[in-house]
């Protein structure tokens, strides 16, 4: 077929023309979701198989740092879709909690919309989407975890799937942030927790907004007998829609990274994040519920306001079945 537009096509604008991304018929669904979640459409599916889009660009060349970076990492063609898609579909938290520090509350508000699904290396979810031992294969009792631990979708196991083959590397949780705008970010820190074990992989992926990705090497400890190593400069990194970093190595033992605020282009689009990690134990499963779904309400896109907004199940919203069910690939 001919790449030249007819003169028909020629006076109907171009956005027209791509058709809307279809919702799947199939879902995934689980007792600890509110709502069920569509499987991707085909077409985001097919376009994932040529992933990853380009060749790694390696950073290395700062004093413990090995990066990978992908620009792009999601072929360019579904970007935007699997953004739409994930940001219409997930249900989002906007978590608070309190740090103390002596006889000082502080309450904290996360500066941007979170949700996660996975658990750690010590469980599973069964095909009925029971949670079972890793030893033994028995079902986990009730009260091993404080919170309730959510399978990934399928919409985020393709994409896991394709990360483990590309990283050499499994995961077992995927944490989601969304940036509504420049306002929200994230601050300093470093993935170093130690439920992930040492010197974790972590692939981070970008879908919509531009953001700039900082990263600064921790302060070296004082030390007599060590000589001093070279000075390690900070990094900033553009991160455009479709882009993956790998993260791996002693990358998280010495390196902090943030999103900070951001003005000016694209600081009124949205930017989704999505990192895929592995959780060793169950403290790592607790950590991960209680920061990114904690005890608010839930959040959801409304495409007419094109804004999260509050979401409450009504009469006839699609509730989660009894406890077990599930269909994750079916
Ligand atoms: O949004 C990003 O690119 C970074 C997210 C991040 O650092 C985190 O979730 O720990």
């Amino acid at each position: 077929m001919s790449n030249k537009r007819t003169l028909d096509g020629f006076f109907k604008p171009a956005e027209s023309k791509r058709p809307k991304i279809e919702a799947s018929q199939e879902v995934s669904s689980h007792a600890s979701y509110p709502y069920p979640i569509p499987h991707l459409p085909c077409s985001i599916t097919d376009a994932l198989g040529f992933a990853p889009a380009a060749e790694a660009k390696a950073i290395n060349d700062q004093p413990d740092l090995d990066l990978l970076h992908f620009q792009p990492y999601i072929p360019k063609d579904v970007q935007a879709d699997l953004f739409k898609f994930l940001r219409r579909e997930f249900f989002f938290y906007r978590v608070q909690y309190t740090i103390k520090r002596g006889s000082i509350q502080t309450q904290i508000n996360t500066p941007r919309y979170t949700t996660v699904f996975g658990v750690d290396e010590t469980s599973y979810f069964g095909v009925d989407g029971s949670l079972l031992e890793s030893k033994t294969k028995q079902p986990v009792p009730k009260d091993r975890y404080k919170c309730m631990p959510r399978p990934l979708p399928q919409c985020l196991d393709v994409l896991r799937k394709i990360t483990e083959g590309t990283a050499g590397e499994t995961f077992n949780f995927c944490l989601v942030n969304y940036y509504a705008n420049g306002n929200d970010s994230i601050s300093y820190h470093s993935d170093d927790e130690r439920f992930l074990g040492p010197n974790p992989a972590i692939a981070s992926f970008s879908l919509g907004a531009k953001r700039d990705f900082l990263m600064k090497h921790k302060p070296a400890p004082m030390s007599m007998s060590e000589p001093a190593k070279p000075e390690a400069k900070p990094l900033k990194l553009l991160l455009a829609s479709g882009d993956m970093i790998l993260m791996r190595g002693t990358t998280q033992t010495n390196w902090l990274h943030s999103i900070p605020k951001r003005k000016g282009a694209d600081s009124g689009a949205g930017r989704i994040n999505i990192t895929f990690r592995k959780a060793l134990v169950r403290g790592g499963t607790e950590n991960y519920y209680q920061y990114n779904v904690g005890s608010g309400g839930i959040f959801r896109w409304d495409n007419k306001k094109q804004e999260m907004v509050s979401w409450k199940a009504t009469e006839g919203s699609p509730t989660p079945g009894p406890p077990g069910t599930v269909s994750l690939t079916a």
